[in-house]
């Protein structure tokens, strides 16, 4: 009992705000080599890539049996490092150590979902409430079952039965789709090719105004086989086929198109639901410090 008192009291407590100015500093990354050794093309942005980490880490939440969500950060292990959903998350997490390195204390879990946070903000998004306390498991024993993650090339009967097993509904299930503004599908992680819109690095409510505004046509990816969706007129930029199913669907519809209207209810919207997502079945205590950080760009 005396050596965890002595050590307790030479633990420097972990400064967050230390963390994600430390994250903010790694997003931009126009290194070549970095996506040659990845053999991969991105934006120039990390960020993209440490939202969707932070979101798989906590999408595998189940409300029932109280399993899965970014406690334990059991992505680090297999199988779930190896589920097809997490294909080019490995990507991320290591881009991620080096800020565990300078900060040990940290949990995984911790660390990832800050990223997410982290990434929306410096992206242009809104300020997403955020705490510590996720605490992180030792082996790969409590990694959750593959298929708690959606399937993009279903509809949405299928997306209502993933989103409602975690706990949210119509509305922040489409707030959440609103992520989709940052980053871009890549062959060779998931089978879909492209950005979303245009501006990829830039997070907005560009993705529900062109769901809404642009004429979608089916197209094959070549380089897989997938069926996904594009814009007639710049058939660079695409739609998943849960997205265009899911736009078409009267329940869904009318969120898509409040946020195709309205960037202010989305950003109000997103921050508490992302919020929500990254917190799911994380054991808090009740009395961690809640952090809203400051954007280095504001
Ligand atoms: Fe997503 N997403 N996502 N997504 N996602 C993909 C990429 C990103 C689905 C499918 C895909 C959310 C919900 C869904 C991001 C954030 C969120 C890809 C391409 C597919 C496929 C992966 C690749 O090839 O690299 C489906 C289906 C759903 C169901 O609704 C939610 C929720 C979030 C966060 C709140 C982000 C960001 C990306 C871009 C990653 C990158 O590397 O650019």
């Amino acid at each position: 009992a005396a050596a965890k008192e002595t050590k307790t009291l030479d633990t420097k407590p972990i400064d967050y705000n230390e963390v994600y100015q430390a994250i903010a500093d790694i997003l931009e990354d126009n290194d070549i080599l970095t996506w040659l050794h990845y053999r991969s093309y991105d934006d120039g942005s990390l960020g993209p890539v440490f939202v969707r980490l932070a979101w798989h880490a906590s999408g595998t939440y189940d409300v029932e049996t109280k399993t899965g969500g970014s406690n334990g950060a059991t992505m680090r292990f297999q199988p779930e490092s190896l589920h097809a959903a997490n294909n080019g998350l490995a990507i991320a997490r290591d881009r991620l150590e080096p800020i565990k390195k300078k900060f040990p204390e940290i949990s995984y879990g911790d660390l990832w979902t800050l990223a997410g946070v982290c990434a929306v903000q410096e992206l242009g998004g809104p300020t997403v409430p955020w705490r510590a306390g996720r605490q992180d498991v030792e082996d790969g024993k409590t990694c959750t079952p593959d298929g708690r993650l959606p399937d993009a090339g279903q509809g949405e009967r299928h997306i209502r039965d993933i989103f409602y097993r975690m706990g949210f509904d119509d509305q922040e299930i489409v707030a959440l789709a609103g992520a989709h503004s940052l980053g871009r599908c890549h062959p060779d992680r998931s089978g879909f090719e492209g950005p979303w819109q245009e501006a990829p690095t830039v997070f907005s409510n560009e993705y529900y105004k062109a769901l809404r505004d642009r004429k979608w046509v089916k197209k094959t990816v070549k380089a897989s086989g997938a069926q996904q969706w594009v814009d007639k007129k710049n058939p660079d930029v695409m739609m998943l086929p849960a997205e265009i199913a899911m736009y078409n669907d009267k329940g869904f519809k009318k969120f898509f198109n409040e946020y195709a209207d309205s960037e202010e209810k989305f950003f109000t919207d997103f921050s508490k639901v992302f919020n929500k997502l990254l917190e799911l079945g994380v054991p808090f205590k009740g009395d961690e410090k809640v952090y809203h950080f400051k954007a280095t760009t504001a």
